[in-house]
């Protein structure tokens, strides 16, 4: 990528659209396509085609589709399915018809089999079930990654699938019901903390682990792959290191300063029991992830609290 080709971050209002739109910033690319007055409706067909044909873009990150955690994945499947399959058929497809020259879609850690072999490697993509609560999502993140294949195939349109690790960070949907593990247990920890409450709760047994990666690394990843990465196969995106949701929990704790005790339960569900990701093909190519877990998660808090106003001694 030239710094003045026309960049687009579909779907920049996502914790990782945010991440992908600083992180272009920090390197001078000039005609990056933000503003989101100028986004159209990702999941019409007439909307995205007349937004491409306007501005032809030659580069897309495709960041664009709901998402939610465990909550949400079993709340509104069908909506998150729905969602990200639509975004993925219009904006693929505008892409190649406009002439973008390159794309790169980002995928999840939950396409990969409920009972993969850890850590996971981009081979085992398909071969058994998936994880129950969110299968509807993880189908239609799998139908993005051989959508990008397909197109590639029949026209020859350089089109890549990421798949990131769990990410977090800044600019992250923070709630009680529907966000990711960090999310939630931060807005719980610190609303508790403020209320003086003495325990509050953590869903499931804390034994799942999960590869948690910090977003400005994952966009910082997707740009280095823009530029050096060119397959039909999709390539992973992690740091290499997992922790138990017990220990996350316990870091956040200490993070957002908080002394009550944290209860599991396990009236609600674990998921995977292990989600980790085989990067080997990254880092061989020389990309290092940036930021310690401890660290992303005071960034991430810091954001946080300073986003809600409630600035705490
Ligand atoms: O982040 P999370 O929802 O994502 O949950 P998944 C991770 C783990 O944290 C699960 C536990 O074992 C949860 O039971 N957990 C503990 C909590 N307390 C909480 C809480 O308050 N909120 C949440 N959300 N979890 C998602 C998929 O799975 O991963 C999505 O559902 C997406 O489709 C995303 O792919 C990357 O890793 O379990």
């Amino acid at each position: 990528m030239n710094l003045t080709d026309r960049i687009y971050v579909a779907g920049h209002h996502t914790l990782l659209g945010k991440a992908l739109l600083r992180q272009l910033q920090q390197r001078d690319y000039s005609a990056v396509i933000a503003s989101s007055a100028e986004e159209p409706d990702l999941t019409d067909r007439a909307d995205v085609d007349a937004y491409f044909n306007d501005v032809r873009p030659d580069y897309v990150f495709l960041a664009a589709g709901m998402t939610g955690g465990i909550g949400a994945n079993q709340k509104i499947p069908a909506e998150l399915m729905l969602n990200n399959l639509l975004i993925e058929c219009q904006v693929i497809d505008s892409a190649q018809k406009y002439g973008t020259r390159k794309l790169v879609y980002f995928a999840s850690s939950c396409s990969y089999p409920r009972s993969c072999r850890q850590p996971m490697q981009v081979a085992s993509l398909m071969t058994g079930p998936l994880e129950p609560t969110n299968e509807a999502y993880a189908t239609a993140k799998i139908a993005g990654i051989k959508l990008c294949q397909a197109y590639r195939q029949q026209y020859g349109v350089d089109m890549i699938s990421v798949i990131p690790a769990n990410m977090f960070g800044p600019g992250d949907e923070f709630g009680v019901e529907d966000s990711h593990v960090i999310a939630a247990l931060i807005v719980k920890m610190h609303r508790a903390k403020r209320a003086g409450m003495e325990k509050i709760d953590v869903w499931g047994s804390g034994s799942p682990r999960r590869e948690f990666i910090y977003v400005d690394d994952v966009a910082d990843a997707a740009i280095f792959l823009m530029e050096n990465y060119s397959s039909g196969a999709p390539i992973n995106v992690g740091n290499g290191s997992d922790v138990s949701i017990r220990e996350i929990a316990q870091m956040i704790k200490e993070v957002v300063g908080y002394h009550g005790e944290l209860c599991f339960d396990r009236n609600r569900p674990d998921g995977m029991p292990l989600k980790a990701l085989d990067s080997s093909e990254l880092l061989a190519m020389g990309w290092q992830p940036k930021t310690p877990l401890r660290l992303g998660l005071e960034r991430t808090y810091r954001w946080f609290v300073e986003t809600n106003g409630v600035i705490d001694s």
